[in-house]
């Protein structure tokens, strides 16, 4: 018995021990030190998860270092009158900007009606010169300048077909893509006001053979609505093409999982569609959707692959994301104050890069430019997002804000009040 008494101690004294020397390595991992110099390269030793992706999520340690981290700074355009901001007009949702003919070229949703809108609430009081949205009863305009800073508008490019023409009812949203030497404008193609039973809309493209047209509509629906129950099956919006692999990849937006209780009451992703002739057939995409968050969403060839400005709405909004095979995001960087419904300068958006460079600037929109939801400016953004520009300006680690930035966006009456309330309850 004494021997079995003596093995069973000697038994603990060795675990004992095992477990003092785990104990004492682990102090001793833990009493190693992170070092200051942070390594470049992925240490052999213990890391928090928020370290190891660091290390394995993201191109630097630092974001100002990766050439998919920048901040935006943005300039009042010259050219464009808004009447006051009184809500008759209204440019947003830019396309792309393209350099043709000595100039460059920008392609929006524009809206001149003789009254304001008057909500997709109350869109049931939409007539055929009362527009319910921002972006009922639009066509799609076209403007160029000489320097990106001072615009000429030259017109409508793509007016309203007739009923029962696809877009009837508005056209907006559009994007440009030139492939084989010809140009085509994909659009939101609008059969009803929008908000009469939510903003639910096809896309269709219309094609010119010079970027001043004239545009020929193909009164064709391009990128249908997915079947009933899809994700996609009301809403195909932001219509967005690239060249890639010979093929148009054109990438969406579509609204759904729509919840009246929830607060927003409807999520949006990106989708894919893949054509290898701009008029379609678009097959889209068997992962879509490909981005799990964003609104009008950004992209532009980037190394061998693509990236995405998303901004707006959902998980990762705040973001810029990339994918090597065009398909798979990843997040690259969080930034902020990100260009919203951005259409960038992307000098190799159709060229079938297999190195893309990367943009420095482009137009984007500011909506509810007079406080009163009813209008939408175009401004111009900057950035550096490319290959070819070292602009350390742009990769500041954070903005400032001012006080009265923080102070306009103050407290709700309503939470003042939920706040005085809780004061009393603790004086009770
Ligand atoms: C925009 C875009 C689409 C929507 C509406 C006009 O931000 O997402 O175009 O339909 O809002």
């Amino acid at each position: 018995m004494k021997l079995v008494y003596q093995i069973v101690l000697y038994t603990v004294i060795i675990t004992l021990a095992a477990c003092g020397s785990d104990a004492t390595k682990t102090s001793e991992s833990i009493n190693d030190e992170f070092p200051f110099f942070i390594p470049a390269e992925k240490p052999d030793r213990p890391l928090s998860a928020a370290v190891e992706r660091n290390y394995e999520a993201y191109e630097n340690i630092r974001p100002e270092q990766s050439e998919l981290y920048t901040q935006f700074k943005y300039t009042e355009l010259k050219g464009f009158d808004y009447k006051g901001g009184d809500g008759t007009i209204t440019r947003r949702d830019p396309s792309k900007v393209i350099f043709e003919n000595g100039k460059y070229y920008v392609w929006y949703t524009g809206r001149k009606t003789p009254v304001k809108p008057v909500g997709m609430s109350h869109a049931k009081e939409a007539t055929d010169v009362i527009p319910s949205s921002d972006w009922d009863l639009a066509d799609i305009w076209y403007a160029t300048s000489e320097d990106g800073f001072t615009w000429e508008e030259q017109g409508i490019a793509v007016a309203r077909p007739p009923k029962p023409q696809p877009g009837w009812r508005s056209v907006t949203t559009t994007d440009i893509l030139k492939f084989k030497g010809k140009y085509y404008l994909y659009f939101q193609a609008f059969m009803e006001a929008s908000g009469l039973r939510g903003d639910f809309c096809p896309v269709s493209v219309a094609y010119a053979d010079s970027p001043d047209g004239p545009w020929t509509h193909t009164n064709k629906v391009v990128i249908p609505n997915g079947p009933e129950g899809s994700w996609d099956q009301y809403s195909i919006h932001d219509p967005y093409p690239l060249v890639h692999h010979g093929k148009i990849y054109l990438y969406y937006k579509g609204d759904f999982d729509k919840r009246p209780e929830l607060k927003p009451s409807k999520i949006r992703m990106q989708g894919l569609a893949i054509a290898e002739d701009p008029l379609g057939p678009f097959i889209k995409h068997p992962l879509n959707p490909v981005i799990n968050s964003g609104h009008e969403t950004t992209l532009f060839p980037f190394k061998e692959g693509v990236a995405a400005i998303v901004q707006r709405d959902g998980q990762e909004h705040n973001t810029i994301q990339y994918a090597k095979d065009w398909v798979n995001f990843e997040i690259a960087s969080i930034t902020e104050l990100l260009p919203v419904a951005a259409g960038p300068f992307v000098p190799d958006a159709f060229t079938d890069t297999k190195y893309g460079r990367g943009i420095t600037w482009g137009i984007s929109h500011i909506i509810n430019a007079g406080g009163n939801w009813q209008h939408t400016i175009l401004v111009r953004f900057d950035c550096d997002l490319s290959q070819d520009v070292d602009d350390q300006e742009m990769k500041d680690h954070h903005m400032n804000y001012s006080p009265e930035f923080h102070y306009k966006h103050g407290l709700s009456g309503k939470q003042k009040k939920r706040i005085a309330n809780a004061t009393q309850k603790l004086k009770k």
